[in-house]
Protein backbone atom coordinates (compact mmCIF):
# COMPACT_ATOMS: atom_id res chain seq x y z
CA UNK A 1 0.00 0.00 0.00
CA UNK A 2 2.68 2.75 1.08
CA UNK A 3 5.30 3.34 -1.24
CA UNK A 4 8.94 4.31 -1.02
CA UNK A 5 8.70 7.67 -1.49
CA UNK A 6 5.86 8.40 1.01
CA UNK A 7 8.31 6.93 3.67
CA UNK A 8 11.55 9.20 2.81
CA UNK A 9 12.22 13.03 3.96
CA UNK A 10 13.53 15.26 0.54
CA UNK A 11 16.36 17.56 0.57
CA UNK A 12 16.23 19.84 -2.57
CA UNK A 13 19.83 21.28 -3.62
CA UNK A 14 20.46 24.01 -5.89
CA UNK A 15 23.97 22.59 -7.05
CA UNK A 16 25.25 26.48 -7.81
CA UNK A 17 24.90 27.45 -4.22
CA UNK A 18 25.69 23.95 -2.26
CA UNK A 19 29.35 23.25 -2.24
CA UNK A 20 31.55 24.37 -4.40
CA UNK A 21 35.53 22.04 -5.03
CA UNK A 22 37.20 23.82 -7.33
CA UNK A 23 37.25 27.47 -6.44
CA UNK A 24 35.44 29.38 -8.98
CA UNK A 25 33.17 30.18 -6.86
CA UNK A 26 29.90 27.73 -8.01
CA UNK A 27 29.00 24.88 -6.75
CA UNK A 28 29.32 21.87 -8.68
CA UNK A 29 28.96 18.12 -8.12
CA UNK A 30 31.66 17.08 -6.76
CA UNK A 31 30.87 19.13 -3.82
CA UNK A 32 27.51 17.20 -3.42
CA UNK A 33 29.49 14.35 -3.71
CA UNK A 34 31.66 15.42 -0.55
CA UNK A 35 28.74 16.34 1.94
CA UNK A 36 26.67 12.68 0.87
CA UNK A 37 27.41 11.33 4.34
CA UNK A 38 26.38 14.98 6.32
CA UNK A 39 22.99 14.21 4.43
CA UNK A 40 22.71 10.76 5.04
CA UNK A 41 23.48 12.20 9.19
CA UNK A 42 20.51 14.47 8.70
CA UNK A 43 18.26 11.60 7.67
CA UNK A 44 16.96 12.18 4.35
CA UNK A 45 16.02 9.65 1.53
CA UNK A 46 16.17 11.25 -1.41
CA UNK A 47 17.85 14.53 -2.98
CA UNK A 48 16.00 16.28 -5.58
CA UNK A 49 18.97 18.35 -7.42
CA UNK A 50 17.34 21.74 -9.38
CA UNK A 51 18.93 21.43 -12.72
CA UNK A 52 22.58 20.49 -13.74
CA UNK A 53 22.33 20.07 -17.41
CA UNK A 54 24.18 22.62 -20.14
CA UNK A 55 22.42 26.12 -19.85
CA UNK A 56 23.55 29.69 -20.98
CA UNK A 57 22.30 30.40 -17.32
CA UNK A 58 19.92 33.06 -18.50
CA UNK A 59 16.99 31.48 -15.66
CA UNK A 60 20.58 29.57 -13.88
CA UNK A 61 19.91 26.21 -15.22
CA UNK A 62 15.69 26.05 -15.83
CA UNK A 63 17.01 27.66 -19.50
CA UNK A 64 18.43 23.73 -20.70
CA UNK A 65 20.55 23.82 -23.95
CA UNK A 66 21.27 19.97 -23.75
CA UNK A 67 19.06 18.00 -21.82
CA UNK A 68 21.33 14.95 -21.85
CA UNK A 69 24.59 16.57 -20.52
CA UNK A 70 26.04 18.27 -17.54
CA UNK A 71 27.47 22.01 -17.29
CA UNK A 72 30.67 22.14 -17.46
CA UNK A 73 30.56 24.30 -13.86
CA UNK A 74 29.25 21.59 -12.21
CA UNK A 75 31.02 18.86 -13.47
CA UNK A 76 30.99 16.10 -16.10
CA UNK A 77 28.99 13.15 -16.84
CA UNK A 78 31.30 10.75 -14.87
CA UNK A 79 30.78 13.28 -12.30
CA UNK A 80 27.23 12.56 -12.32
CA UNK A 81 27.16 9.01 -12.36
CA UNK A 82 29.49 9.12 -9.43
CA UNK A 83 26.82 10.87 -7.29
CA UNK A 84 24.35 8.60 -8.27
CA UNK A 85 26.39 5.38 -6.93
CA UNK A 86 27.37 7.24 -4.18
CA UNK A 87 23.90 8.55 -3.19
CA UNK A 88 22.57 4.80 -3.71
CA UNK A 89 25.64 3.49 -1.49
CA UNK A 90 24.24 5.64 1.12
CA UNK A 91 20.65 4.48 0.30
CA UNK A 92 19.85 7.93 -1.68
CA UNK A 93 17.41 8.34 -4.32
CA UNK A 94 18.05 11.51 -6.68
CA UNK A 95 14.94 12.74 -8.40
CA UNK A 96 15.75 15.65 -11.03
CA UNK A 97 14.48 18.52 -12.52
CA UNK A 98 12.68 18.20 -15.78
CA UNK A 99 11.78 21.32 -17.60
CA UNK A 100 9.63 20.33 -20.45
CA UNK A 101 7.39 22.91 -20.85
CA UNK A 102 10.66 25.34 -22.15
CA UNK A 103 13.86 25.01 -23.29
CA UNK A 104 17.17 27.43 -23.53
CA UNK A 105 16.68 29.76 -27.06
CA UNK A 106 20.30 28.35 -27.53
CA UNK A 107 19.05 24.66 -27.60
CA UNK A 108 19.90 23.35 -31.04
CA UNK A 109 16.06 22.36 -31.54
CA UNK A 110 15.46 25.89 -31.41
CA UNK A 111 18.27 26.94 -33.47
CA UNK A 112 17.16 25.13 -36.44
CA UNK A 113 14.00 25.88 -36.02
CA UNK A 114 14.55 29.85 -36.72
CA UNK A 115 14.49 28.46 -40.15
CA UNK A 116 11.12 28.45 -41.60
CA UNK A 117 12.30 25.14 -43.66
CA UNK A 118 13.10 23.53 -40.72
CA UNK A 119 12.14 19.89 -39.41
CA UNK A 120 12.43 21.83 -36.12
CA UNK A 121 9.87 24.56 -36.90
CA UNK A 122 7.21 22.69 -34.85
CA UNK A 123 9.03 22.37 -32.11
CA UNK A 124 8.23 25.96 -31.18
CA UNK A 125 5.33 28.42 -31.09
CA UNK A 126 5.94 30.74 -33.83
CA UNK A 127 3.42 33.28 -35.34
CA UNK A 128 3.39 36.36 -36.91
CA UNK A 129 3.12 39.73 -35.88
CA UNK A 130 -0.06 41.46 -35.89
CA UNK A 131 -1.56 44.05 -37.96
CA UNK A 132 1.92 43.45 -40.09
CA UNK A 133 1.69 45.31 -43.14
CA UNK A 134 3.21 43.17 -45.37
CA UNK A 135 6.33 40.20 -45.48
CA UNK A 136 9.18 41.07 -43.54
CA UNK A 137 7.35 43.78 -41.14
CA UNK A 138 7.04 43.11 -37.57
CA UNK A 139 3.92 43.76 -36.53
CA UNK A 140 2.34 43.56 -33.20
CA UNK A 141 2.63 40.75 -31.16
CA UNK A 142 0.18 38.12 -32.10
CA UNK A 143 -1.67 38.53 -28.66
CA UNK A 144 -2.00 39.89 -25.13
CA UNK A 145 -0.65 37.25 -23.16
CA UNK A 146 2.42 38.53 -20.71
CA UNK A 147 4.87 36.07 -18.92
CA UNK A 148 5.37 34.86 -15.47
CA UNK A 149 8.62 37.43 -15.10
CA UNK A 150 6.37 40.68 -16.12
CA UNK A 151 6.90 41.10 -19.42
CA UNK A 152 5.25 39.99 -23.02
CA UNK A 153 5.16 36.81 -23.79
CA UNK A 154 5.83 36.93 -27.22
CA UNK A 155 9.67 37.77 -28.85
CA UNK A 156 10.10 38.97 -32.29
CA UNK A 157 12.81 37.32 -33.91
CA UNK A 158 14.71 38.87 -37.06
CA UNK A 159 15.68 35.75 -38.65
CA UNK A 160 12.31 34.15 -39.44
CA UNK A 161 10.45 37.05 -39.27
CA UNK A 162 7.87 35.80 -37.05
CA UNK A 163 7.17 35.64 -33.19
CA UNK A 164 7.96 33.27 -31.05
CA UNK A 165 5.55 32.69 -27.49
CA UNK A 166 8.10 32.39 -24.45
CA UNK A 167 5.66 31.98 -20.91
CA UNK A 168 8.91 32.83 -18.71
CA UNK A 169 12.37 35.06 -19.87
CA UNK A 170 12.82 35.64 -23.40
CA UNK A 171 15.20 33.26 -23.78
CA UNK A 172 13.33 30.21 -22.51
CA UNK A 173 11.03 29.45 -25.45
CA UNK A 174 8.10 27.26 -24.75
CA UNK A 175 7.39 24.19 -26.60
CA UNK A 176 4.88 23.15 -29.06
CA UNK A 177 2.94 20.29 -27.03
CA UNK A 178 0.40 20.16 -30.23
CA UNK A 179 3.93 18.23 -31.80
CA UNK A 180 4.22 14.54 -31.45
CA UNK A 181 7.95 14.66 -31.98
CA UNK A 182 8.14 16.90 -28.97
CA UNK A 183 6.60 14.48 -27.00
CA UNK A 184 8.40 11.80 -28.23
CA UNK A 185 12.12 13.61 -27.38
CA UNK A 186 11.03 14.12 -24.08
CA UNK A 187 10.06 10.34 -23.66
CA UNK A 188 13.68 9.52 -24.85
CA UNK A 189 14.84 12.10 -21.95
CA UNK A 190 13.14 10.68 -19.46
CA UNK A 191 14.45 7.07 -20.46
CA UNK A 192 17.92 8.71 -20.77
CA UNK A 193 18.09 9.43 -16.67
CA UNK A 194 15.64 7.05 -15.27
CA UNK A 195 18.15 4.00 -17.48
CA UNK A 196 21.12 5.94 -15.49
CA UNK A 197 19.50 5.42 -12.13
CA UNK A 198 17.33 8.27 -11.27
CA UNK A 199 14.18 7.83 -8.96
CA UNK A 200 11.74 10.17 -10.39
CA UNK A 201 11.37 13.86 -11.89
CA UNK A 202 10.70 17.40 -10.16
CA UNK A 203 8.30 18.31 -13.06
CA UNK A 204 8.69 22.09 -13.34
CA UNK A 205 5.61 24.29 -14.04
CA UNK A 206 3.92 21.01 -15.37
CA UNK A 207 0.75 22.31 -15.61
CA UNK A 208 0.88 24.92 -18.28
CA UNK A 209 2.36 23.00 -21.09
CA UNK A 210 -0.85 22.36 -23.20
CA UNK A 211 -1.84 25.90 -24.70
CA UNK A 212 -5.66 25.26 -26.10
CA UNK A 213 -5.95 28.55 -28.13
CA UNK A 214 -3.67 31.49 -28.99
CA UNK A 215 -6.37 34.11 -28.61
CA UNK A 216 -6.17 37.31 -27.04
CA UNK A 217 -6.46 36.86 -22.67
CA UNK A 218 -9.34 38.21 -20.29
CA UNK A 219 -6.89 41.02 -19.31
CA UNK A 220 -5.07 41.09 -15.89
CA UNK A 221 -2.69 42.08 -13.38
CA UNK A 222 -0.64 39.63 -14.05
CA UNK A 223 -0.79 36.43 -16.70
CA UNK A 224 -3.37 37.74 -19.55
CA UNK A 225 -3.85 34.34 -21.43
CA UNK A 226 -3.64 32.04 -18.34
CA UNK A 227 -7.57 30.65 -19.11
CA UNK A 228 -5.71 29.71 -22.40
CA UNK A 229 -3.00 26.89 -20.46
CA UNK A 230 -3.54 26.44 -16.90
CA UNK A 231 -4.53 22.85 -16.41
CA UNK A 232 -5.77 22.03 -19.55
CA UNK A 233 -7.46 18.80 -20.53
CA UNK A 234 -4.45 18.36 -23.13
CA UNK A 235 -1.99 18.89 -20.20
CA UNK A 236 -3.85 15.90 -18.16
CA UNK A 237 -3.57 13.65 -21.74
CA UNK A 238 0.34 14.35 -21.77
CA UNK A 239 0.97 13.56 -18.04
CA UNK A 240 -1.08 10.25 -18.17
CA UNK A 241 0.47 9.13 -21.00
CA UNK A 242 3.77 10.15 -19.90
CA UNK A 243 3.43 7.71 -17.01
CA UNK A 244 1.94 4.66 -19.08
CA UNK A 245 4.45 5.27 -21.58
CA UNK A 246 7.51 5.69 -19.68
CA UNK A 247 6.96 6.13 -15.47
CA UNK A 248 5.26 2.98 -15.10
CA UNK A 249 8.35 1.04 -16.12
CA UNK A 250 10.73 1.98 -13.53
CA UNK A 251 10.52 2.51 -9.34
CA UNK A 252 10.09 6.24 -9.36
CA UNK A 253 7.92 8.79 -8.76
CA UNK A 254 6.99 12.37 -9.60
CA UNK A 255 6.31 15.44 -7.68
CA UNK A 256 4.97 18.36 -10.16
CA UNK A 257 5.54 21.93 -9.80
CA UNK A 258 1.66 23.22 -10.29
CA UNK A 259 0.89 27.03 -10.66
CA UNK A 260 -2.02 28.41 -9.77
CA UNK A 261 -4.29 25.31 -8.52
CA UNK A 262 -6.94 25.01 -6.45
CA UNK A 263 -8.00 21.76 -4.21
CA UNK A 264 -9.97 20.85 -6.75
CA UNK A 265 -7.93 21.22 -9.62
CA UNK A 266 -5.06 19.98 -7.59
CA UNK A 267 -7.11 16.74 -7.84
CA UNK A 268 -7.11 16.14 -11.24
CA UNK A 269 -3.59 16.56 -11.51
CA UNK A 270 -2.31 13.96 -8.81
CA UNK A 271 -5.79 12.07 -7.46
CA UNK A 272 -4.30 8.32 -7.00
CA UNK A 273 -7.16 7.23 -9.71
CA UNK A 274 -5.71 9.75 -12.32
CA UNK A 275 -2.63 7.89 -13.60
CA UNK A 276 -0.99 11.71 -13.40
CA UNK A 277 1.41 13.28 -11.28
CA UNK A 278 2.20 11.04 -7.92
CA UNK A 279 2.32 14.57 -5.95
CA UNK A 280 2.44 18.63 -6.58
CA UNK A 281 3.78 21.45 -4.79
CA UNK A 282 0.72 23.87 -4.65
CA UNK A 283 1.47 27.88 -3.62
CA UNK A 284 -1.77 28.38 -2.37
CA UNK A 285 -0.02 28.90 1.75
CA UNK A 286 2.95 31.06 0.19
CA UNK A 287 0.13 33.44 -1.70
CA UNK A 288 -1.44 33.83 2.05
CA UNK A 289 1.12 36.89 2.48
CA UNK A 290 0.84 39.09 -0.87
CA UNK A 291 -1.87 40.65 -2.26
CA UNK A 292 -2.50 39.31 -5.70
CA UNK A 293 1.05 38.96 -6.85
CA UNK A 294 4.26 38.23 -4.89
CA UNK A 295 5.71 41.57 -5.22
CA UNK A 296 2.64 43.34 -3.01
CA UNK A 297 3.35 41.77 0.38
CA UNK A 298 1.11 41.51 2.89
CA UNK A 299 1.62 41.09 6.77
CA UNK A 300 2.14 37.66 7.18
CA UNK A 301 -1.03 36.61 9.32
CA UNK A 302 -0.62 33.02 11.32
CA UNK A 303 -4.28 32.16 10.70
CA UNK A 304 -4.60 32.72 7.34
CA UNK A 305 -1.27 30.63 6.80
CA UNK A 306 -2.67 28.07 9.27
CA UNK A 307 -6.02 27.37 7.45
CA UNK A 308 -4.61 27.05 3.98
CA UNK A 309 -2.63 24.55 5.09
CA UNK A 310 -5.54 22.67 6.82
CA UNK A 311 -7.27 22.97 3.67
CA UNK A 312 -5.11 21.20 1.64
CA UNK A 313 -4.41 18.88 4.24
CA UNK A 314 -8.24 17.96 4.34
CA UNK A 315 -8.82 17.60 0.19
CA UNK A 316 -5.38 16.14 -0.92
CA UNK A 317 -4.60 12.74 0.14
CA UNK A 318 -0.81 12.96 -0.51
CA UNK A 319 0.92 16.78 -0.36
CA UNK A 320 3.85 17.71 -0.82
CA UNK A 321 5.21 19.69 1.73
CA UNK A 322 7.43 22.67 1.52
CA UNK A 323 8.06 25.88 3.21
CA UNK A 324 10.83 27.22 1.28
CA UNK A 325 12.94 26.22 -2.03
CA UNK A 326 14.67 27.93 -4.87
CA UNK A 327 11.84 30.55 -5.55
CA UNK A 328 10.90 31.47 -2.58
CA UNK A 329 12.15 34.09 0.23
CA UNK A 330 13.44 32.36 3.55
CA UNK A 331 10.43 30.41 5.62
CA UNK A 332 11.98 31.95 8.90
CA UNK A 333 12.32 35.44 7.69
CA UNK A 334 8.48 35.14 6.36
CA UNK A 335 6.58 33.04 8.57
CA UNK A 336 9.32 33.29 11.25
CA UNK A 337 11.00 35.62 13.27
CA UNK A 338 14.56 35.96 11.88
CA UNK A 339 15.71 38.26 14.31
CA UNK A 340 14.44 37.66 18.26
CA UNK A 341 12.93 34.49 17.67
CA UNK A 342 15.09 33.21 15.43
CA UNK A 343 16.01 30.03 16.70
CA UNK A 344 12.18 28.76 18.42
CA UNK A 345 10.55 30.56 15.25
CA UNK A 346 13.04 27.80 12.74
CA UNK A 347 12.46 25.35 14.96
CA UNK A 348 8.95 25.70 15.08
CA UNK A 349 8.67 25.85 11.28
CA UNK A 350 10.59 22.27 11.38
CA UNK A 351 7.90 20.44 13.57
CA UNK A 352 5.36 21.97 11.43
CA UNK A 353 6.95 20.97 8.45
CA UNK A 354 7.22 17.37 9.27
CA UNK A 355 4.30 16.57 11.46
CA UNK A 356 1.78 17.43 8.35
CA UNK A 357 0.72 14.81 5.76
CA UNK A 358 2.09 14.19 2.88
CA UNK A 359 6.25 13.63 1.92
CA UNK A 360 8.37 17.22 3.59
CA UNK A 361 10.59 18.82 1.11
CA UNK A 362 13.71 21.03 3.13
CA UNK A 363 15.54 23.19 1.00
CA UNK A 364 19.43 23.59 1.28
CA UNK A 365 20.15 25.57 4.19
CA UNK A 366 16.41 25.88 6.15
CA UNK A 367 17.55 22.84 8.81
CA UNK A 368 20.33 25.47 9.89
CA UNK A 369 17.53 28.40 9.98
CA UNK A 370 19.50 30.43 6.97
CA UNK A 371 17.24 33.98 6.49
CA UNK A 372 16.58 36.09 4.04
CA UNK A 373 19.71 38.59 2.42
CA UNK A 374 21.39 41.31 2.93
CA UNK A 375 22.00 43.28 -0.38
CA UNK A 376 21.48 46.65 -0.04
CA UNK A 377 21.09 47.43 -4.19
CA UNK A 378 20.12 45.60 -7.34
CA UNK A 379 24.08 45.25 -8.59
CA UNK A 380 24.21 42.37 -6.04
CA UNK A 381 21.27 40.58 -7.26
CA UNK A 382 21.58 37.94 -9.93
CA UNK A 383 18.10 36.81 -10.39
CA UNK A 384 16.54 37.53 -14.21
CA UNK A 385 12.88 37.83 -12.43
CA UNK A 386 14.23 40.60 -9.80
CA UNK A 387 15.79 42.61 -12.85
CA UNK A 388 12.56 42.17 -15.01
CA UNK A 389 10.33 43.17 -12.20
CA UNK A 390 12.49 45.62 -11.09
CA UNK A 391 12.60 47.50 -14.67
CA UNK A 392 8.90 47.29 -15.00
CA UNK A 393 7.85 49.19 -11.61
CA UNK A 394 10.18 52.06 -12.68
CA UNK A 395 8.22 52.02 -16.17
CA UNK A 396 5.07 52.14 -13.82
CA UNK A 397 7.13 54.98 -11.88
CA UNK A 398 6.90 53.14 -8.52
CA UNK A 399 9.43 55.52 -6.41
CA UNK A 400 12.85 53.69 -6.09
CA UNK A 401 12.27 52.68 -2.43
CA UNK A 402 8.84 50.96 -2.96
CA UNK A 403 10.89 49.17 -5.68
CA UNK A 404 13.94 48.00 -3.65
CA UNK A 405 11.57 46.93 -1.06
CA UNK A 406 9.49 45.17 -3.56
CA UNK A 407 12.39 42.88 -4.59
CA UNK A 408 14.37 42.62 -0.97
CA UNK A 409 11.14 40.80 0.70
CA UNK A 410 10.66 38.47 -2.53
CA UNK A 411 13.56 38.28 -4.94
CA UNK A 412 14.10 34.45 -5.26
CA UNK A 413 17.97 35.50 -4.68
CA UNK A 414 17.24 35.31 -0.62
CA UNK A 415 17.17 31.46 -1.33
CA UNK A 416 20.00 31.33 -3.44
CA UNK A 417 22.88 32.79 -1.66
CA UNK A 418 25.65 30.33 -0.90
CA UNK A 419 25.51 27.82 2.01
CA UNK A 420 26.73 28.71 4.97
CA UNK A 421 29.05 25.76 5.86
CA UNK A 422 31.44 27.53 8.76
CA UNK A 423 32.16 31.25 9.91
CA UNK A 424 35.11 31.49 7.28
CA UNK A 425 35.62 34.12 4.49
CA UNK A 426 33.84 31.67 1.89
CA UNK A 427 31.45 30.31 5.00
CA UNK A 428 33.24 26.71 3.59
CA UNK A 429 31.08 27.52 0.08
CA UNK A 430 33.91 28.43 -1.63
CA UNK A 431 37.86 29.19 -1.45
CA UNK A 432 37.37 31.88 -4.17
CA UNK A 433 34.78 34.85 -5.11
CA UNK A 434 31.48 33.22 -4.98
CA UNK A 435 28.59 33.69 -7.69
CA UNK A 436 26.39 35.61 -5.53
CA UNK A 437 27.04 37.11 -2.44
CA UNK A 438 27.65 35.57 0.78
CA UNK A 439 25.10 36.87 3.96
CA UNK A 440 27.42 38.74 6.55
CA UNK A 441 25.39 36.51 8.59
CA UNK A 442 27.01 33.19 8.35
CA UNK A 443 29.42 34.28 11.01
CA UNK A 444 26.51 33.27 13.01
CA UNK A 445 24.29 31.17 11.46
CA UNK A 446 26.28 27.94 9.83
CA UNK A 447 26.56 24.61 10.01
CA UNK A 448 30.01 24.12 11.79
CA UNK A 449 28.26 26.03 14.74
CA UNK A 450 25.09 23.78 14.86
CA UNK A 451 26.18 20.24 14.14
CA UNK A 452 27.21 19.31 17.00
CA UNK A 453 24.82 21.11 19.42
CA UNK A 454 22.04 19.13 20.79
CA UNK A 455 20.19 22.01 21.24
CA UNK A 456 20.44 23.61 17.36
CA UNK A 457 17.94 24.06 14.63
CA UNK A 458 19.53 21.32 12.62
CA UNK A 459 19.85 18.75 15.80
CA UNK A 460 15.59 19.03 15.73
CA UNK A 461 15.36 18.58 12.14
CA UNK A 462 17.73 15.42 12.24
CA UNK A 463 15.43 14.26 15.34
CA UNK A 464 12.46 15.12 13.80
CA UNK A 465 13.15 13.40 10.33
CA UNK A 466 14.06 10.36 12.44
CA UNK A 467 10.72 10.53 14.56
CA UNK A 468 9.20 10.90 11.14
CA UNK A 469 10.45 7.76 9.48
CA UNK A 470 9.38 5.66 12.86
CA UNK A 471 6.32 7.20 13.13
CA UNK A 472 3.28 5.51 11.18
CA UNK A 473 0.69 8.34 13.10
CA UNK A 474 3.03 10.83 11.68
CA UNK A 475 3.42 9.44 7.99
CA UNK A 476 -0.01 7.93 7.59
CA UNK A 477 -2.26 9.50 10.39
CA UNK A 478 -5.06 11.24 9.36
CA UNK A 479 -4.68 15.07 9.73
CA UNK A 480 -7.18 16.64 12.04
CA UNK A 481 -7.57 20.39 12.83
CA UNK A 482 -7.95 21.21 16.41
CA UNK A 483 -8.04 25.26 16.81
CA UNK A 484 -6.39 28.28 14.56
CA UNK A 485 -6.27 31.87 15.86
CA UNK A 486 -4.21 34.91 14.91
CA UNK A 487 -1.48 33.08 16.88
CA UNK A 488 -2.44 29.71 17.22
CA UNK A 489 -2.38 26.07 15.14
CA UNK A 490 -3.60 23.71 16.91
CA UNK A 491 -3.92 20.12 14.62
CA UNK A 492 -4.38 16.36 15.54
CA UNK A 493 -2.87 13.37 13.83
CA UNK A 494 -4.71 10.20 14.38
CA UNK A 495 -4.10 6.56 12.87
CA UNK A 496 -5.90 3.96 14.92
CA UNK A 497 -6.78 5.17 17.55
CA UNK A 498 -3.74 6.55 18.26
CA UNK A 499 -3.15 9.90 18.35
CA UNK A 500 -0.72 13.12 18.46
CA UNK A 501 -1.56 16.36 18.70
CA UNK A 502 0.63 19.85 17.84
CA UNK A 503 0.59 23.09 19.10
CA UNK A 504 2.28 26.07 17.46
CA UNK A 505 2.40 29.41 18.75
CA UNK A 506 3.23 31.55 15.81
CA UNK A 507 3.68 34.60 18.13
CA UNK A 508 6.31 36.37 20.33
CA UNK A 509 4.24 35.92 22.97
CA UNK A 510 2.51 33.49 25.01
CA UNK A 511 -1.04 31.82 24.32
CA UNK A 512 -2.59 29.71 26.57
CA UNK A 513 -3.99 27.00 24.21
CA UNK A 514 -6.48 25.01 26.33
CA UNK A 515 -4.93 21.92 25.50
CA UNK A 516 -2.91 19.86 28.44
CA UNK A 517 -1.44 16.92 28.80
CA UNK A 518 1.73 14.90 28.47
CA UNK A 519 3.98 16.93 26.06
CA UNK A 520 6.52 14.36 24.10
CA UNK A 521 8.84 17.40 22.68
CA UNK A 522 9.06 20.80 22.49
CA UNK A 523 10.88 23.64 20.56
CA UNK A 524 12.56 24.82 23.89
CA UNK A 525 14.15 21.59 25.16
CA UNK A 526 18.03 21.80 25.34
CA UNK A 527 18.60 18.76 23.47
CA UNK A 528 16.17 16.90 20.76
CA UNK A 529 15.90 12.86 21.15
CA UNK A 530 14.72 10.66 18.65
CA UNK A 531 13.06 8.65 20.95
CA UNK A 532 10.86 11.06 22.23
CA UNK A 533 7.48 9.89 20.72
CA UNK A 534 8.38 6.36 22.62
CA UNK A 535 8.90 7.50 26.38
CA UNK A 536 6.85 9.35 29.29
CA UNK A 537 6.87 13.21 28.78
CA UNK A 538 6.28 16.13 31.27
CA UNK A 539 2.89 17.91 32.06
CA UNK A 540 2.10 20.24 30.04
CA UNK A 541 -0.75 23.10 31.41
CA UNK A 542 -2.19 24.23 28.10
CA UNK A 543 0.73 27.49 28.08
CA UNK A 544 2.85 28.20 25.26
CA UNK A 545 5.57 30.23 25.44
CA UNK A 546 7.14 32.64 22.27
CA UNK A 547 7.05 30.67 18.92
CA UNK A 548 6.94 27.29 21.22
CA UNK A 549 5.99 23.92 19.56
CA UNK A 550 4.96 21.05 21.35
CA UNK A 551 4.01 18.00 20.18
CA UNK A 552 1.43 16.24 22.83
CA UNK A 553 0.32 12.72 23.43
CA UNK A 554 -2.85 12.23 22.53
CA UNK A 555 -3.89 8.43 23.52
CA UNK A 556 -7.72 8.52 23.27
CA UNK A 557 -8.18 9.69 19.41
CA UNK A 558 -11.40 10.48 19.71
O1 LIG B 1 9.00 28.19 -11.31
C1 LIG B 1 7.75 28.60 -11.79
C2 LIG B 1 6.97 29.61 -11.01
O2 LIG B 1 5.82 29.73 -11.26
C3 LIG B 1 7.46 30.50 -9.95
O3 LIG B 1 7.72 29.93 -8.76
C4 LIG B 1 8.55 31.39 -10.49
O4 LIG B 1 9.74 31.13 -9.85
C5 LIG B 1 8.27 32.84 -10.30
O5 LIG B 1 8.49 33.14 -8.97
C6 LIG B 1 6.97 33.34 -10.73
O6 LIG B 1 6.82 34.67 -10.27
C7 LIG B 1 9.74 27.25 -12.01
C8 LIG B 1 11.13 27.15 -11.41
O7 LIG B 1 11.04 26.67 -10.10
C9 LIG B 1 11.80 28.47 -11.51
O8 LIG B 1 13.05 28.51 -10.88
C10 LIG B 1 11.95 28.79 -12.98
O9 LIG B 1 12.46 30.09 -13.15
C11 LIG B 1 10.63 28.68 -13.73
O10 LIG B 1 9.86 27.54 -13.38
C12 LIG B 1 10.87 28.59 -15.20
O11 LIG B 1 11.47 27.37 -15.51
CA1 LIG C 1 33.00 24.86 -8.68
Amino acid sequence: MSKWWQERVVYQIYPRSFQDTNGDGIGDIPGIISRLDLLKDLGIGIIWLSPVYPSPNADYGYDISDYKGIHPDFGTMADMEKLIAEAEKRDIKIIMDLVINHTSDEHPWFQASRDKASPYRDYYIWRPGRESPGPGRQGKPPNNWTSFFGEGAWEYDEKSGEYYLHLFAKKQPDLNWHNPKVFEEVKDIMRFWLDKGIAGFRCDVINILYKTSLKDGRKKLALTGSEYYLSQEGTHEILRRLRREVLDSYDCFTVGETVFVTTETAKDLCGQDRGELDMIFSFEHMETDQYFVKWFKRKFHAGRFARTITKWQQAIDWNANYLENHDQPRCVSRFGDDEKFWDKSAKLLCILLLTLKGTPFIYQGQEIGMTNFDFTSMDEIRDVESHNIYRLAEKLHFPARVRWNMIRATSRDNARTPMQWDAGPGAGFTAGEPWLGINKNHEVINMAAQLDDPASIRSLYKAMIRIRNMSDILKYGSFEPLKITRRLFAYKRVLDGKALTILLNFSSSCVNTGFTGEALLSNYADKFDTDALDRPGTAFAGRLRPWEAVILKAGDAR
